[in-house]
């Protein structure tokens, strides 16, 4: 397949002749390096078009103080090439943000990717144009490109959010979203800082933030299960030893449900006793991480299961704030742990002992509106010098809604959506055709180690276009019957745990007016593979492809 020349276009309006390519690819974070890396050998002229000014994504966005993954540096990384996971050294068991981030420009650097990347060019709208089978994107910038293929890595955890609230523009100091942090350090020190949310970002966050100011109030909605961590420097013998035996740890995290080696237990909560589950909790926390819930293997899906490890970190973080109220107001009841995203902090609990940090339960006392000088609730005034937001992200379909896209007839996927995403396998949607969704809706993506996630799907789509170049096919898109069927078993997997009963972000229920879905697929990762490599092996079966 060879790049078409440019060709005037009309859709979207405007602007003057598009640059055309094989391969438009919304994004360069993980999945749009990776993607540059098959696409280029596949031949096929590729652009990227990436919003910020630097490569990385969730990782270039997330500059907040304490912003850390928490999945272990060996694992959270690419497994495309043995001399990369060689020959780079993570320095602790949790990668921080800066670490990441180097080592995402670092695979650009040396896959000479960025030579296929156009920084600082958001994409604003994709139409489809039926009669030259190409895709025409516009940007805010107002540049035009067009391609035979569209292919979003634009991520899950990309549209942040900040919820309505009366009164921000009158606030007089700076304030801040989690994910779209400024590149210059923010410094807190001797400041009074409000942080509304305690979700991941909020968790991290507020014990670094605690260490500089001169007052830290949270105001908490819900609170959150949170695991430590025990961070740690990475000793050299360790890592050299993982690495000795790479492949097979890549080999074997594909074939668990999240892409990540845990210790995943066969045995039901019930099937021990309760010193037994007491012990097994334990022996989980001293080793932290979210590994913890999976001390059983019905924890998600049984409630007397999941309640008997939610106690256990209730108990936990009674144990640790000293202050009861405090301890109560931190210890959540509302949802079956882990079935809104469980943290993993270091000293998140711990920092509520500390005499300029306090707590303030927004279910008891609203925020009533934000103010010159800090944020009134319903009970009191707070002066504030800086509000930090750590209030998430429009989950999954958010970056997608963000850019007006349009298949065939002009149909807005965004209307197609309206209801509930519809993808085959998370990967594409009827009548958009050749537009490929990494880590798509219906896919396990944030379910999993979101790095393994994206390379099964980016080594997915490359299989596909070269499946399509071998048989010179020029379109392929889902049949129907396969998109419902697939949607079907994507809620009746979802509907058979605990997660469809949790106000979460994979619910989409933190997003006003969002249809309440559960968003990813959650047979897990290695069935799902077993799947799509079944759809491959039976031809490509649920896509329709044809030729010019
Ligand atoms: O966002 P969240 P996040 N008034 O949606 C609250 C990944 N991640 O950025 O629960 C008051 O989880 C909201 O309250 P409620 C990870 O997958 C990973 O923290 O909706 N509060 C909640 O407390 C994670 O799950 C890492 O009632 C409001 C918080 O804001 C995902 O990103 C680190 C509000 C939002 O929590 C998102 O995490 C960071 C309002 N109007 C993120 N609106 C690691 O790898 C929302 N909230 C460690």
């Amino acid at each position: 397949m060879n790049a078409d020349t440019a060709i005037p276009s009309t859709p979207p309006e405007g602007g003057g002749a598009a640059q055309a390519f094989d391969a438009i690819v919304i994004g360069a974070g993980f999945a749009g390096l990776y993607m540059l890396v098959r696409l280029r050998a596949l031949g096929l002229r590729a652009r990227a078009l990436e919003a910020g000014d630097g490569v990385g994504g969730t990782w270039y966005w997330n500059r907040y103080p304490g912003a850390r993954c928490d999945v272990e540096s060996l694992q959270y990384s690419y497994s495309f090439s043995e001399e990369l996971q060689q020959e780079w050294q993570w320095t602790e068991r949790y990668p921080r943000q800066d670490e990441i981030l180097r080592y995402i420009n670092h695979v650009a650097d040396r896959f000479d990717l960025r030579r296929d990347i156009a920084l600082n060019t958001r994409a604003s709208a994709a139409h489809y144009d039926e009669g030259r089978q190409r895709w025409s994107v516009r940007t805010e910038g107002g540049e035009r490109f067009e391609a035979r293929f569209l292919i979003s890595a634009a991520g899950c955890l990309s549209a942040a959010r900040i919820p309505e609230v009366t009164g921000l523009s009158s606030f007089q100091g700076p304030w801040y979203h989690t994910g779209n942090w400024p590149h210059q350090a923010v410094d807190f020190s001797g400041q009074r800082v409000g942080v509304i949310g305690t979700g991941s970002s909020g968790i991290q966050l507020i014990p670094t933030i605690a260490r500089q100011a001169r007052e830290v109030v949270v105001f908490q909605r819900t609170p959150n299960f949170s695991i430590p961590a025990w961070n740690r420097p990475l000793p050299a013998d360790e890592q050299k030893a993982w690495k000795a035996q790479y492949a097979a740890h890549r080999q074997k995290a594909r074939a668990t449900r999240s892409g990540i080696l845990y210790d995943y237990s066969l045995r039901a909560s019930a099937e021990a006793t309760e010193e037994e589950r007491q012990q097994e909790y334990e022996r989980r926390w001293l080793r932290g991480g979210a590994n913890f819930t999976h001390a059983f293997n019905d924890i998600y899906s049984n409630q007397a299961a999941n309640d008997s490890a939610a106690e256990f970190v209730r108990n936990k973080i009674r144990a640790t704030v000293r202050d009861a109220d405090t301890a109560t107001r931190l210890a959540p009841t509302d949802h079956a742990i882990g079935t809104k995203r469980i943290c993993v902090d270091s000293d998140y609990f711990q920092t509520y002992n500390q005499p300029h940090v306090s707590l303030v339960d927004l279910r008891e006392t609203p925020i009533t509106a934000i103010v010159a000088d800090g944020i009134r609730t319903a009970s009191r005034h707070f002066p504030l010098d800086r509000i930090v937001f750590a209030t998430g992200y429009d989950a999954v379909t958010g970056a997608l809604d963000r850019i007006d896209i349009r298949g065939l007839g002009g149909l807005a996927l965004k209307d197609k959506w309206a209801h509930g995403p519809r993808t085959y396998l998370g990967l594409m949607s009827a009548g958009f055709p050749n537009l490929f969704l990494i880590t798509g809706p219906g896919s396990p993506s944030i379910l999993t180690n979101v790095v393994v996630a994206i390379e099964q799907h980016v080594d997915l789509i490359a299989r596909c276009l070269d499946h399509m170049q071998q048989q010179q096919l020029s379109v392929a898109q889902p049949m129907m019957d396969a998109e419902d069927d697939w949607v079907t078993h994507v809620n009746q997997v979802a509907s058979k745990t605990l997660f469809t009963k949790s106000n979460s972000w994979y619910m989409g229920a933190n997003i006003p007016g969002k249809p309440r879905v559960f968003l990813p697929y959650i047979g897990g990762l290695q069935n799902y593979t077993t799947i799509c490599e079944e759809v491959v092996a039976a031809g490509y079966r649920g896509f329709r492809m044809t030729s010019g």
